[in-house]
């Protein structure tokens, strides 16, 4: 058994470096038009979409690429083999379920494993997808039992029957943490993919007759099986049935779409480097095309599809309008920027090109034809990331479809911690920050009118702590990340990547700032960060920042941040922005802290201080902010970093919409509390690697 196994787990391309991979060598092709349809009409409503055109199109991919799924329906029973309430170290409920097909007197069997969270409150969304090597691929459980696929193998010893060799495409504990379930099986259970694979296969279990150029093959026999395991999943009592996600990876990523595409109950499809005959287009001829694929798998496709071999300009329709079939409901597809042969581009491109499906729906598919670079998620209803490294699905992958389902089924993630406000208390926040703004100098600045009047109608500490050293980057760091040196990593003055790894990474694999959360639950924020010194830019995650922008000039010209400040707020009144300025903290090392020019510095920005309150008033958003005043460090002498209270301590003023008034806040505040406060403003949830906490006293 072992030697007729072994070749067909063997994924590697075969002869895949004969591919095109260059761009200036793709044809010129033309996509036909999901709209258009075959009679020359075009569709204008979603009635003519989905009366007329969407099933045209279906039947147009049953005939030429996938098969046709049979309509009979076949006996199916159900039998718990094995659950396990403390699976996943008491993560998780694991069942195992064999599911037994019948017909044609014939009967095969697959074996669903599922894990459920424990922690739940009431019915969950669910992840369902199969394994390439065996429900006992994904976990050292060794309850788990082998598919019936792999039960076959008489050798034990068989490598094929190692435990845990795929469990970095299954993140499950990740997954159940946050709040997911996920059912797996093995595809081999319902059709063993190789060339004869189909008499072992659900196939012959079939009254239809199975011959001619459109039969159904292993794709389409995959793609029903997912259907069986969402029969499955709908009779739990654990399980939200109106959230199914269907995901799937490289072949199965096809799969996946095509299921997704028959089965509505599917609301979340998500293609992971799904490539040729999945998401990516045909007609670029780009990495793996439809003659090799036909070729070397001549089990997947329906026969007709090999005609289009070497001929793919004269295929009638492209995996766009595939994908666009899955509207309007929620379609991810992801690449991987190594994985050539699946064609990132024309992955992306295809996903691009059902925009015009979802807006027939008032719904937003992909904007632009740009595509995004590595780590830059774009979540509309469709969405669309490609991630650094190989073809693989990775936990970043799964990362991103989770919080994509989250927006999608409103579904809170309960890896962060709740925010205490249940509603935004304003619609903007202003943070204005003061490079090495120490406290002591309030007792002596006389010329900073405007400061004092923020003090006098907001809530203020002169006691507010930096992080030690008492330097730039890493209180920057803090105060836009809500959390401690040891935990963000960012430990120096001028810090650009973490010295100590960050504990958690973002979307963009930084630490989460303030922006990327506000980012992720308000994809249409506004936010910007302007600064005169360039090192901000490391710990802000500037990749989730509509404008980061730094003032290049501002040693000669010492008004120009405050000009861009001023412009982006009245042009684009921000949600959120950061204006930080340096000029203090230079005067300090050049001529000392506290000395005469220090001042003078000080009274200078303090009238620009006022120029941006000006702003937010002309920009007609002054009674809906929230202004914040603050610094990284104070100082002393010509210097900072060190531990005393003159560099340690740094103002924190806060007033605006909703905050107290004249107030003097007596609880002891960090710098990463600044980070919490704001969070606190947009009522955003944040990670428990956030220790900062919210000054809730300065609210009414
Ligand atoms: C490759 C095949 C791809 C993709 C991949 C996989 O050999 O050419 O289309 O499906 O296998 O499933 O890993």
């Amino acid at each position: 058994m072992l030697s007729v196994l072994l070749p067909i787990l063997h994924f590697t391309p075969v002869m895949a470096q004969e591919a095109n991979y260059d761009e200036e060598k793709v044809p010129v092709y033309s996509l036909p038009d999901p709209l258009l349809c075959a009679d020359g009409k075009y569709v204008n409503s979603v009635k003519d979409w989905e009366r007329k055109r969407r099933p045209e199109l279906l039947q147009l991919f049953a005939d030429k690429e996938y098969g046709r799924t049979p309509k009979n329906k076949i006996k199916t029973s159900w039998q718990l083999i094995r659950k396990n309430p403390q699976a996943l170290g008491g993560l998780a409920t694991s069942e195992q379920v064999m599911l037994t097909f019948k017909g044609q007197g014939q009967e095969r069997k697959a074996l669903l494993l599922a894990y459920i969270p424990n922690q739940r409150n009431g019915r969950v969304p669910v992840f369902i997808g199969y394994n390439f090597m065996g429900n006992h691929s994904l976990t050292t459980d060794s309850t788990i039992c082998y598919s019936p696929f792999f039960e076959q193998i008489t050798d034990k010893a068989s490598p094929l029957l190692k435990r845990n060799a795929q469990f970095s495409r299954w993140p499950l504990e990740d997954v159940v943490r946050r709040g997911y379930a996920v059912v797996t099986m093995c595809y081999q259970d319902i059709f063993p993919d190789r060339a004869d694979g189909t008499s072992s296969s659900i196939i012959p279990l079939f009254p239809e007759n199975q011959d001619g150029e459109s039969r159904w093959q292993a794709l389409g026999a995959w793609a029903w099986g997912s259907s069986r395991i969402a029969d499955w999943v709908q009779r739990q009592p654990w399980a939200n049935a109106s959230q199914l996600v269907i995901i799937g990876h490289s072949r199965q990523g096809k799969a996946a779409i095509w299921a997704g595409v028959q089965d509505e109950r599917f609301q979340v499809v998500i293609s992971n480097n799904s490539g040729c005959g999945g998401a990516a287009l045909s007609k670029r001829t780009f990495g793996e095309t439809v003659g090799r694929i036909t070729r070397s798998f001549p089990h997947w496709f329906c026969p007709a599809f090999s005609k289009y071999s070497g001929n793919e300009q004269e295929l009638p329709f492209d995996q766009h309008e595939l994908l666009a079939l899955i509207a309007p409901r929620r379609l991810y597809v992801a690449s991987a920027e190594e994985d050539r042969w699946a064609d990132p581009r024309g992955e992306f491109l295809a996903a691009q090109a059902t925009s015009p499906v979802y807006a027939l729906y008032g719904l937003k598919g992909i904007e632009g034809t740009a595509m995004p670079t590595v780590h830059q998620p774009i979540q509309n209803q469709v969405a669309y990331h490609i991630r650094a490294g190989k073809h693989d699905v990775t936990a970043y992958d799964w990362h991103r479809y989770m919080d994509f389902c989250d927006r999608a089924f409103d579904h809170p993630n309960p890896t962060l911690r709740p925010s205490l406000s249940s509603a935004p208390l304003a619609g903007h926040v202003l943070v204005i920050g003061i490079d090495g703004w120490g406290s002591y100098s309030l007792s002596k600045a006389h010329d900073i009118p405007n400061i004092r009047s923020l003090m006098a109608q907001g809530c203020y500490t002169l006691k507010k702590r930096s992080v030690l050293p008492s330097s730039s980057a890493v209180n920057w760091a803090s105060m836009f990340n809500g959390s401690c040196p040891e935990f963000h990593g960012y430990t120096e003055w001028g810090s650009q990547t973490p010295e100590i790894p960050s504990i958690e990474l973002n979307e963009h694999n930084i630490f989460p700032t303030i922006f990327s959360l506000l980012r992720k639950t308000r994809p249409d924020a506004v936010t910007g960060c302007l600064a005169e010194w360039g090192g901000i830019k490391h710990v802000v995650d500037s990749l989730s920042i509509n404008n980061y922008s730094v003032a290049a000039n501002w040693e000669k010209d010492h008004g120009e941040l405050c000009r861009m400040a001023e412009a982006f707020i009245k042009q684009s009144k921000p949600t959120l922005l950061a204006v930080c300025w340096d000029q203090l903290d230079h005067t300090g090392h050049a001529d000392g802290h506290d000395t005469p020019a220090y001042y003078n510095t000080l009274a200078e920005l303090d009238l620009q201080v006022g120029r941006l309150i000006e702003a937010l008033k002309q920009a007609g958003i002054y009674d809906d902010t929230i202004i914040i005043l603050t610094a990284d460090h104070g100082g002393k002498e010509k210097g900072h970093g060190g531990k005393s209270l003159l560099e340690m301590e740094v103002p924190f003023v806060i007033c605006g919409k909703g905050v107290r008034c004249g107030m003097q806040i007596s609880e002891p505040m960090m710098q990463y509390d600044t980070a919490a406060t704001i969070a606190h403003i947009f009522a955003i949830p944040t990670p428990f690697s956030w220790i900062g906490r919210p000054q809730l006293s300065v609210f009414n």
